[in-house]
């Protein structure tokens, strides 16, 4: 009788160490939860081993129980301890695969830059500050007044017809989005009358008329004014050769052509000589050898009383440049629609 329990309790090692062969043989989750059921789960090989208990003498149970109890915590430390070791090694190469290196360098963001008819404008405006003139700013929506009639276009004047207009709806035609820069002129002599003026004027003006690829409804322009004691043409003239010298360089040349503002008497429009051909003809401009670049002339007496000036007193200059179709001449951009057409490959090319 004695030595059945022996014999039991020597297969009780023997199935732990087959059970530990197993384990050690157990790689991944799957099978070491494989392990846990065959082994140590509720129908489990050791487990059941207690099942056979009550075939036992009385007197045997308790070193029986006790040594399948034992074979029991041995492999259940046994399970715990690779378990834990398997997911030490899972953390381990997780991390590894995810590792960031951080100095390797970072993907940039693409940088924003300054719009070309903001590059152009600023451009213009740091000459004229280096000549002398201060930037004065006026509004885009404008009375009719301010826009036209102070400047010397009576009401029905033909010469309105010269700027297409937008009206504000509903103000039956007394509040508009600005034609020019000009009423700006108005403005600034209402700040500064009866003190001497120099300014450029610059921003955005709107025309109601069809978007070709010359002309847009929408575009900027310069204007500068200067006011003051015994103001002349020759000053006109010094002030446009001096900005024409330091925008398109030393050996342009300049040309003044008669014109008509209402708002300046005499007026002119002034081309600079082609930079492509110098004068002899080409396709840029369009054989005539010269580039018109921008209307100007001496402040007509009327608009001068209107911005509360005394015309016996003083007199005046102003001009009125188009910063973007002076750019496009410069980059050869051959249509003004790719300016608001939002087409970054444009964009990006300035800046
Ligand atoms: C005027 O607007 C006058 N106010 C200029 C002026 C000011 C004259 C002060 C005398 C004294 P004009 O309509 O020519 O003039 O426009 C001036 C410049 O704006 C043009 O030379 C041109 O470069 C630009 N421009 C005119 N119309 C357009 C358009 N539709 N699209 C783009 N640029 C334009």
């Amino acid at each position: 009788m004695g030595s059945e329990p022996i014999a039991t309790i020597a297969r009780i090692e023997m199935l732990r160490r087959e059970a530990e062969v197993a384990l050690d043989a157990a790689k991944g989750d799957a099978a070491l939860t494989a392990w846990k059921g065959e082994w140590l789960g509720k129908g489990g090989r050791i487990t059941s081993l207690l099942r056979s208990v009550g075939a036992l003498d009385a007197a045997d149970r308790p070193a029986f129980g006790a040594a399948v109890n034992a074979a029991s915590r041995t492999l259940e430390a046994a399970y715990e301890a690779a378990a834990s070791s398997r997911q030490a090694d899972a953390m381990a190469s997780a991390l590894a695969a995810e590792a960031i290196d951080v100095t390797l360098p970072g993907t940039p963001p693409p940088r924003g830059r300054l719009h070309p008819s903001t590059i152009i404008l600023r451009r213009m405006l740091d000459i004229f500050a280096e000549m002398g003139f201060q930037v004065f700013l006026s509004r885009e929506v404008e009375l009719d007044d301010v826009n036209f009639t102070l400047l010397n276009h009576p009401p029905h004047h033909p010469a309105r017809d010269m700027q297409d207009t937008f009206y504000i709806a509903g103000t039956n035609e007394q509040v508009l989005l600005r034609t020019h820069t000009s009423p700006g002129q108005i403005r600034a002599m209402g700040a500064y009358a009866p003190d001497p003026i120099r300014i450029v004027l610059p921003g955005m003006v709107y025309r109601n008329e069809k978007i070709t690829p010359r002309s847009e409804i929408q575009f900027t322009q310069v204007e500068g004014l200067a006011v003051g004691p015994h103001i002349t043409m020759a000053n006109l003239r010094g002030t446009i050769d001096g900005f024409v010298h330091r925008y398109y360089g030393p050996n342009r040349r300049t040309r003044f052509r008669t014109s008509y503002f209402p708002f300046t008497e005499p007026s002119a429009e002034v081309d600079v000589s082609c930079g492509l051909c110098d004068g002899a003809g080409c396709r840029l401009c369009k054989d005539a050898g010269w580039l018109e670049i921008l209307g100007c002339g001496m402040v007509h007496p009327n608009v001068l009383a209107n911005g509360g000036y005394d015309p016996a007193v003083v007199s005046g200059f102003a001009f009125g440049l188009g910063p973007m179709r002076a750019q496009m001449m410069a980059h050869g951009i051959d249509d003004i629609r790719h300016y608001w057409g939002n087409d970054v490959r444009f964009l990006e090319q300035f800046g």
